[in-house]
């Protein structure tokens, strides 16, 4: 199978540029997340690696979030094994010593804004059609603490309040207004904005900002780290659910009749 994540690494600058190339929507599958932790892994130790800017190879799509087929008609070991590597993807980015970019080129649902907020700073293309949030209520299942935890610092309690409860996707300039998104730019501009941006990161000394990184976020993190397999187990068991599973086919139901 061709590789889901491309990595560009340019030495001259310490940024690496990740691409998600899995068509049609970058959903984050086992194969998926195992692929983008060991490219993470990688950059993380290579001490040439300062800055990390994640985007998408797909027109209209940044990612689609969770692979929903992970989640339907699969044995209780075969989620646990898939929640675990959402824990380990969101771990790896939201604690990376890295400085972190999301150049969000398409929608960004669920799973695909976790991985956004999960960055140090958000630029999305100036684009009404495209969305971001976390809509897990709309599929009738329900943002981990960890998920609204990371809303949280990014909105703020309200904001997330109403954004999680309603299962809001909002669109880029709504996403501005709230601070889903720290910036929106004309969508042919999104990646070369990150590339302005993280020369701004990058000028602040790296252990300075990486102590300062790690002083708002260890909290949150400790949190997960600390409750890792209370949280798999929950997830497990609440997925597992017939009325869950229903709720699950619905949705998927949903979105293959809105093409036709
Ligand atoms: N997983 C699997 N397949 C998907 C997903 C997904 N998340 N999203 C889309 N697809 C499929 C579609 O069904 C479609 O399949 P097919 O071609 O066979 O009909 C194909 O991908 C293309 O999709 P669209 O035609 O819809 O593509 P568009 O370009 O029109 O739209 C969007 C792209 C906006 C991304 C749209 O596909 C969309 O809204 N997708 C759903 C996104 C979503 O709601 N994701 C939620 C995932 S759940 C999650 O991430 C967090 C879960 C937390 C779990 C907590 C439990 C306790």
């Amino acid at each position: 199978t061709s590789p889901k994540i491309k990595v560009d690494l340019d030495n001259s600058t310490g940024v690496a540029v990740l691409r998600m190339q899995s068509p049609p929507v970058n959903s984050l599958s086992l194969d998926f997340l195992t692929e983008f932790c060991i490219n993470l892994e990688k950059l993380e130790m290579d001490k040439s690696c300062r800055g990390l800017i994640i985007t998408s190879t797909l027109s209209k799509v940044f990612s689609a979030g969770l692979d929903i087929m992970e989640m339907y008609g699969k044995s209780p070991e075969r989620c646990g094994e898939f929640w675990k590597a959402v824990q380990e993807m969101w771990l790896k980015l939201y604690g990376s010593n890295m400085a972190t970019i999301a150049a969000i080129n398409g929608s960004s649902p669920a799973g695909g804004c976790l991985m956004s907020i999960g960055c140090d700073y958000r630029i999305m293309a100036d684009n009404p059609r495209y969305s971001i949030g976390l809509n897990e209520t709309q599929l009738g299942i329900v943002a981990p603490f960890w998920f609204k935890d990371t809303l949280v610092n990014t909105v703020g309690n309200r904001a997330a309040e109403l954004a999680l409860e309603l299962g809001l996707l909002y669109s880029a300039p709504d996403a501005l207004k709230i601070g889903l998104v720290d910036q929106l730019v004309p969508e042919d501009q999104v990646l070369s904005t990150a590339q302005d941006t993280m020369s701004k990161w990058l000028a602040v000394p790296d252990h300075a900002r990486q102590i300062t990184k790690s002083m708002m976020r260890k909290q949150t993190i400790d949190k997960l780290l600390s409750n890792r397999e209370a949280d798999i187990t929950n997830f497990v068991s609440f997925i597992t659910k017939d009325s869950i599973q229903r709720s699950l086919r619905m949705y998927l139901e949903m979105l293959k009749s809105r093409k036709a």
